[in-house]
């Protein structure tokens, strides 16, 4: 389509538009923000990055928090064309400034939080010359870091968010819907973490889909998602779907715990909530009485397949109904869920309407017959136009109008899909991609470490969780805690295996490939017997 087309101003400047402006867009901590107020800060921000130089196309990479600054970035560059690359706060500087390397961003902005990672980020992104820093004044002091600073050795000149006050009206860009929105960042087994690019128009379209006819969003909806803004459930769930309808979104910059969800539902009061299943599962053994979600409507999980066992404890301990869906960032967001009075536990449920989606076996046949297994593909108006700079990866997973989703699943006779597993060894825990060849990577650099082998497991709850296989050099003895604590220092916390099991040898194939089907196999019986959880 080729009429002009802005994700920015259908998401904000139409509410202004049609004289919504003082409906509240964003309620976070002491901050109520109403569209007019929320469209004076997507200006700010485009002026901030006008002046830094920032051009048309060219990507600014965002290291923040779910506080305003969020919003703010994301759909100010937007709003000006420029591609906002939304990136994880649980990396380390290394891993963050390798990524901000790939998408050659050369501006960045950041929680007063991160500015610890700065000297290591721009170590691994040499070409990133300027820091914008948010929130500097509650946490580094009066006076927050001055303007245009230079961060010694570093070469980056630093800005506070603070003192770019210009709020003046800013243009739209002539985007179109198919014109280069924003990227996310998505790891897969091997290499670099992927950027995903989204057009301006894919926004719009889960917002039509899933928010539309699963969610059933409307102007009065509050939206609470304990998945973070930089993750494409979160982007989805607190801002497009809200902003879709002139709803509100609540923000909570804290990591998040049962006890940080439970201050902020009683305070705020939301219709809907997000989480992944394994927070509902940390909900439950925290106990949080009821009447904090006594506001909830609706709730929805993703990431990870919701067991019906926790669902079941859930739903009768919290009386409202929730929705497991599948989504991925490669879609932009769920295109299989469960209907609110629909539900099959244990289940993704049904297509969502908007998207066909189709399962074929090894030879590329369609599988037809219910019960069968099949790989999972997706196909819809959300769907990424590719991986940046990554022409293998982008040829095997977009396969025309259709998406690989690398998932295997039967669908039932009723019509209902049923994730089986997938076609790669990649491991979600916590919902979130963890890959098993890096972390054997990072274990491997341990001196005493002759051999490791990472694969997925599931608890007894049902959820998936990374286990280790380590091979020590011979004569070494290093502990269970030694090697966590060699993790924690080398790679991001969550990507650490959450047992570790002490092998005399690992089996291999005759090529000397490792055999993580057996090594998954050993699993329930080994860890019954050598490990305790680290
Ligand atoms: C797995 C599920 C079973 C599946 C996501 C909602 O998770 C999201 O995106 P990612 O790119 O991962 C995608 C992969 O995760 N998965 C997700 N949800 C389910 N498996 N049941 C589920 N309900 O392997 C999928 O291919 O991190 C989820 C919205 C946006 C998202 N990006």
């Amino acid at each position: 389509m080729s009429t002009a087309y802005n994700a920015t101003s259908w998401l904000v400047d139409r509410h202004v538009l049609v004289g919504n402006g003082d409906h509240v867009a964003i309620c976070a901590d002491d901050v109520e923000q109403t569209y007019a107020e929320l469209q004076r800060e997507l200006f700010r921000a485009q002026n901030a990055l006008s002046q830094l130089g920032m051009r048309r196309e060219e990507r600014v990479a965002l290291v923040l928090n779910d506080e305003p600054a969020f919003p703010a970035f994301f759909l100010g560059a937007m709003r000006s064309g420029i591609v906002p690359v939304a990136l994880s706060t649980m990396l380390t500087g290394e891993e963050l400034g390798a990524i901000i390397n790939d998408a050659g961003a050369r501006i960045a902005v950041l929680s007063a939080a991160y500015l610890r990672l700065l000297p290591s980020i721009s170590r691994c992104a040499p070409e990133l010359e300027v820091a914008v820093i948010t929130g500097s004044q509650d946490s580094v002091g009066a006076g927050g870091i001055g303007e245009g600073n230079v961060i010694d050795g570093s070469g980056l000149t630093l800005f506070d968010w603070d003192d770019l006050q210009d709020r003046s009206e800013a243009p739209v860009a002539p985007t179109k819907r198919d014109s280069p929105g924003f990227w996310l960042y998505s790891s897969g087994t091997t290499g670099l973490p992927k950027g995903v690019m989204h057009r301006h128009g894919n926004l719009e379209a889960t917002a039509a889909t899933y928010a539309a006819s699963v969610l059933q969003v409307t102007p009065e909806d509050r939206f609470y998602s304990a998945a973070k803004l930089f993750f494409a459930f979160g982007l989805g769930n607190a801002l497009t779907f809200p902003f879709s309808v002139g709803a509100t979104a609540i923000l909570d910059p804290a990591r998040v715990t049962p006890k940080t969800i439970e201050a902020c539902l009683e305070r705020h009061r939301p219709t809907l909530f997000f989480a992944s299943p394994g927070l509902l599962a940390a909900i439950l053994d925290a106990n949080i009485p009821q009447e904090v979600f006594s506001s909830v409507r609706l709730g929805a999980t993703a990431g990870e397949a919701l067991p019906a066992g926790i669902l079941r404890r859930f739903t009768e301990r919290y009386g409202f109904p929730v929705l497991d869906g599948i989504g991925s960032t490669e879609a932009l967001h769920i295109f299989i869920s469960n209907r609110p009075g629909n539900i099959c536990p244990g289940t993704s449920g049904l297509p969502v309407e908007g998207y066909q989606v189709r399962l074929l076996d090894d030879s590329g046949e369609e599988v037809t017959e219910a019960d069968k297994p099949g790989n999972l593909q997706v196909r819809g108006d959300s769907i990424a136009t590719g991986y940046w700079c990554r022409t293998d990866a982008t040829r095997a997973t977009f396969a025309g109008e259709w998406l690989n989703t690398g998932d295997v699943y039967l669908r039932t006779s009723e019509g209902y899909y049923q994730c089986l597993g997938r076609t790669s060894d990649m491991i979600k825990v916590g919902g979130i991609w963890v890959s098993p060849t890096e972390v054997e990577g990072v274990l491997l650099e341990h001196p005493d470490v002759l051999e490791a082998a990472v694969v997925g497991s599931h608890t007894e709850d049902g959820l998936e969780t990374a286990v280790a296989f380590v091979v020590l050099s011979s004569g070494k003895t290093v502990t269970q805690a030694e090697l966590d604590a060699h993790c924690r220092d080398n790679m991001a916390a969550f990507k650490r295996p959450r047992h570790i099991i002490f092998s005399s040898e690992l089996p291999k194939t005759a090529t000397g490939k490792i055999q993580r089907y057996q090594l998954r196999e050993r699993l329930s019986s080994e860890l019954a017997q050598h490990s305790a959880p680290v």
